[in-house]
């Protein structure tokens, strides 16, 4: 890159008019002092012994929720109707595992837990979650051990928290969701907790390793605790492949200030993920939110003393959050003129009756630049005055109005200048670049993306839940055996194809070999049983030629409509399938979001079954080396195909960087092409993604248009450049591949993180591609140049890129091979971060 290639045009700095405090304008205040070191006093009780039954009986649900002589409850907690999860048959079972009477399914009840509202049920629940041997303390990480917890209705007492080991689902009936109520003596970091803490800090488990998991359809009320004594309802320091769904916290409600320490969500750490349908009352903090990234959606809080507390992060994304009569709406002034966040996203949200909106620090004088990056993308402010201010009351933006864009940080303008280069005339990309803090025009969106209106559309994870049970059909019933080494191809072919309209097809949990294509029929939804595995066979002849690769899964026929779902699957190989595309969907939907996938991932190597595993693939990068033939994965993951459209939603394409399962839980070098790949003429929606350790490119956008996506997250492939990003594909440009053919420095040859090419109206909101090894040393970070180029746009208009946050990629952002956005003007605290980059 040379500086002429590198045209910052306009460095410009906007003053911030300050307002003047209206009469009546409150008062001064303090932050509440709110820290994560709140710890020690969890650690101090440790051995808080098991406290026994003398409790009241506490009112049921039903009186205690709803206005006397209404039956809100009903509408509000379930339809009151039986739940299939509590009801289909349980048959899964582990394929890969050493224990062949493992229990993978949990009735709480079953292990004596009363829900009585009266038995204090800490113990029976925890050991319902502990039975059989499970990855806890002194277990890094584990696949062969899952279960799912399963809470019926019925009012919880809980005096220490309820500890989810790793790969749990802790799961309430969806039609009466049961109460998690904390005695009046609970002590410890939360009703349930995710990963808990040791003395000095330590944890049981990583906590940007703490994978698969789920808490769904519960009640979670912490109002029996003293109001001044630090109470969560969930510590949730958690990583990938997790989420939370449909949970009401229930919190003593006050007022700002008045020295409750009552909490909804505690998350500390991680990196995550997604969370969506939940609704806080009361209490200090509703969401107590540190992670590295996050997509949160469709939160509702009322009456919290603080709805969202943000205490650190490198890019957040919330959409459709309502924040009702609320001390402070969003409180993002952590660090001072230091911000201690990277960037947060705010959008499709409505704030009513608060007595603050959002306060944040970022300023004139804030360092480093890019440190507290905020963007507002269609949020009302209703009796909410500001919008956006200071701690010291200073108004950044007025509120009682709807703000359509509001961006502060750095902003870059992408457009085409005529250029004299060695007497050729010609148009280069240039950017102008502003760090702003300020209302800015919002882009047009199309259509297809929209709500009537005028929101992007979403869909939350379905949960069935008043389907009836007789509608699941099982494929054990049927006859497929998955036991990870029949071939399970025609069984299961045919189980889906004999699945009715009104049907679902349930897979059992265990791991179905499959050696030829699926074709999945265009109106089929697929439900696992905790993250059933497809494996994908290394040894069929179909799927080994790298130069003629076939789709293990196809979803529908090009231009075909249909109503496919899929739910809570995993995607693996078994051994190399260099010719193997995971999954080709060209399916459309018959209306917007009717076709989507869920909590469905693909797990590439580094796990029992998948024999791409540390015992021959282990990092070496002490010798220059190539790729063993052995230790290469698939050609693609996940290929939308033009005639492709769907809703995606927490989903995780991960080529593992290290072992789960054998004991050296070694870095592990597994070679897989490409990550996600659209081609999609849109619509396509993708929230809560994350594809890693792909080796041409993580994210590939080429010859598509009209594509939203909120949150992705990648990592450069970590053996990466011994060998470098040609080793071991080479470029094919069916599949439109990067050809690196611009590189002339050996951290230019890596993957990338997101490669927009021949598109158009492409829409990020909240990205994170981060590169943090050269051939797995760090040293890189120290000089913030591990990679060369990290998003390429090429012949590409119509782009934008908010909160685009990468890590140590010395060029952020090039445009046809033109350096437009380098990552030294946009410093933040950990990652660098541009809050709008937008190429018209
Ligand atoms: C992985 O599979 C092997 C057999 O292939 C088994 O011996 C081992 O116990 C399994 N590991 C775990 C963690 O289940
Ligand atoms: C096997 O699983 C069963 C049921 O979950 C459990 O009781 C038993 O302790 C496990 N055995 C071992 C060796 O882990
Ligand atoms: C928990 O499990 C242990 C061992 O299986 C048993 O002795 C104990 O009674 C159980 N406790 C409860 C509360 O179920
Ligand atoms: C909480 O409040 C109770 C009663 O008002 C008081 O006795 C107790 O000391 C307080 N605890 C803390 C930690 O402030
Ligand atoms: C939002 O969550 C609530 C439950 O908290 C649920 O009833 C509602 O359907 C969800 N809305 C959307 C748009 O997902
Ligand atoms: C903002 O919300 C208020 C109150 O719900 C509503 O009356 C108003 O129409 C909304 N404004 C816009 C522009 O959506
Ligand atoms: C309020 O804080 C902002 C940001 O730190 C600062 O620029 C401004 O001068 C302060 N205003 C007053 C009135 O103190
Ligand atoms: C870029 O900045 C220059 C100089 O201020 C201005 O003339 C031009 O209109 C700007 N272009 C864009 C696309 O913002
Ligand atoms: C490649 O894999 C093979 C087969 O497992 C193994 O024998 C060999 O040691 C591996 N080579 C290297 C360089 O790790
Ligand atoms: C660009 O994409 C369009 C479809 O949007 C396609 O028709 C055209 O062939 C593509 N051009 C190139 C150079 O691939
Ligand atoms: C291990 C780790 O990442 N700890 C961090 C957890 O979160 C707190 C609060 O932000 C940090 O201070 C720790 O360093």
């Amino acid at each position: 890159m040379t500086p002429s290639q590198m045209r910052i045009v306009c460095l410009t700095f906007l003053l911030l008019s300050f307002f003047s405090l209206l009469p009546g304008a409150k008062a001064d205040f303090q932050v509440p002092g709110l820290s994560p070191y709140e710890l020690k006093v969890e650690l101090g009780n440790l051995d808080t012994p098991h406290i026994g039954l003398q409790v009241e009986k506490f009112q049921a649900l039903d009186e205690r929720e709803a206005p006397p002589e209404t039956h809100q409850h009903e509408k509000r907690y379930g339809s009151g109707g039986s739940y299939w999860v509590s009801q289909i048959k349980r048959q899964g079972k582990i394929a890969y595992g050493a224990n062949s009477s493992y229990i993978l399914w949990r009735n709480v009840r079953d292990y004596g837990a009363m829900g009585d509202g009266v038995t204090d049920d800490t113990y029976a629940i925890n050991n319902a979650t502990a039975d059989g041997s499970r990855c806890g303390l002194g277990c890094d990480s584990s696949t062969t051990v899952p279960a799912i917890v399963y809470f019926p209705p019925g009012t919880y007492m809980v005096s220490t928290p309820l500890v989810q080991y790793y790969y749990t689902q802790f799961i309430g009936d969806a039609n009466n969701l049961p109460v998690i109520m904390a005695m009046p003596s609970f002590r410890g970091i939360g009703l349930f907790d995710t990963d808990v803490y040791l003395p000095y800090g330590a944890t049981w488990y990583t906590n940007q390793n703490n994978f698969y998991r789920q808490i769904r359809n519960f009640v979670m009320d912490i109002t029996q605790a003293p109001a001044n004594q630090s109470t969560h309802c969930i510590h949730w320091q958690v990583a990938q492949a997790t989420s939370l769904q449909n949970i009401v916290f229930n919190m003593v409600q006050g007022t700002l200030g008045d020295g409750s320490q009552q909490q909804g969500i505690f998350m500390d750490n991680g990196s995550g993920g997604l969370l969506e349908d939940l609704i806080f009352n009361g209490g200090a903090v509703g969401f107590f939110s540190g992670n590295q990234q996050f997509t949160c959606r469709n939160l509702t809080f009322n009456g919290c003393q603080t709805a969202i507390y943000q205490n650190w992060d490198w890019v957040f994304t919330y959409k459709e959050i309502y924040i009702n009569d609320c001390g402070i709406a969003m409180d993002l002034s952590t660090g001072g003129d230091f911000p201690a966040l990277g960037s947060v996203i705010v959008q499709d949200s409505v704030f009513t009756n608060n007595q603050y909106g959002i306060i944040t620090t970022f300023s004139t004088n804030s360092t480093p630049v890019s440190a507290g990056t905020l963007v507002l993308d269609n949020v009302n402010f209703t009796n909410t005055n500001p919008a956006v201010q200071f701690p010291n009351n200073t108004v950044i933006v007025p509120g009682n109005q709807r703000i359509a864009s509001f961006v502060q940080g750095t902003a870059y303008s992408a457009y085409e200048v005529e250029q004299d280069i060695n007497g050729l005339h010609c148009w280069e990309p240039t950017a102008n670049y502003s760090r702003i803090q300020q209302v800015i025009d919002r882009p047009d969106i199309p259509a297809s993306l929209l709500t009537p209106t005028g929101t992007i559309w979403s869909r939350s994870r379905p949960q069935y839940e008043g389907v009836p049970v007789a509608s699941f059909i099982s494929s054990y019933d049927f006859g497929c055996v998955g036991d990870g080494l029949t071939d399970d191809t025609q069984c299961v072919q045919d189980f889906l194809d004999s699945i009715g309209t009104e049907e679902i097809a349930y897979f059992d949990h265990g791991a179905y070999l499959i050696t030829d294509t699926i074709q999945v029929p265009n109106n089929v939804k697929m439900q696992g049983e905790i993250w059933p595995l497809f494996m994908i066979d290394g040894s069929s002849s179909v799927f080994s030629d790298v130069n003629n690769p076939q789709p293990a899964f196809r979803v529908g026929n090009p231009g075909d409509v249909g109503t496919v779902e899929m739910v809570e699957l995993v995607f693996e190989t078994r051994g190399p399938a260099p010719g193997c595309i995971m999954m080709e969907w060209n399916l459309a939907g018959t209306t917007p979001t009717a076709t989507g996938m869920w909590d469905t991932h693909w797990r590439i190597g580094g796990s029992n079954g998948t024999l791409l595993q540390s015992d021959h693939c282990t990092k070496n990068p002490n010798i220059a080396h190539g790729a063993n033939a052995t230790c290469i994965a698939a050609f693609l993951l996940l290929h939308i195909t033009p005639t492709g459209s769907l809703i995606m939603s927490n989903n995780w394409g991960w080529v593992s960087d290290h072992e789960l399962d054998l004991v050296d839980h070694s870095q592990i070098d597994i070679y897989n092409g490409r990550g996600i790949l659209i081609e999609s003429q849109g619509p396509v929606w993708v929230y809560g993604s994350s594809f890693e350790h792909s080796v041409l490119y993580n994210y590939q956008i080429a010859n598509a248009k009209e594509i939203y996506m909120s949150i992705i997250q990648s990592e450069t492939a970590y053996m990466q450049n011994n060998p470098n990003s040609l080793t071991p594909f080479t470029p094919n440009s069916v599949y439109s591949d990067p050809t690196f053919g611009e590189c002339y420095t050996a951290n230019c040859y890596k993957t990338f993180g997101l490669r927009i090419f021949n598109s158009t109206y492409i829409y990020s909101y909240g990205a994170g591609l981060y590169s943090f090894f050269n051939n797995y040393d760090q040293g890189c970070l120290l000089t913030e140049d591990c990679q060369q180029l990290m998003v390429s746009l090429e012949q590409s208009e119509a782009v934008y890129l908010y909160a685009l946050s990468t890590k140590a990629a010395l060029n952020m952002v090039e445009i046809d091979d033109v350096a437009v956005v380098p990552q030294v003007a946009n410093g933040n605290i950990f990652c660098q971060t541009v809050a709008i980059f937008e190429y018209p």
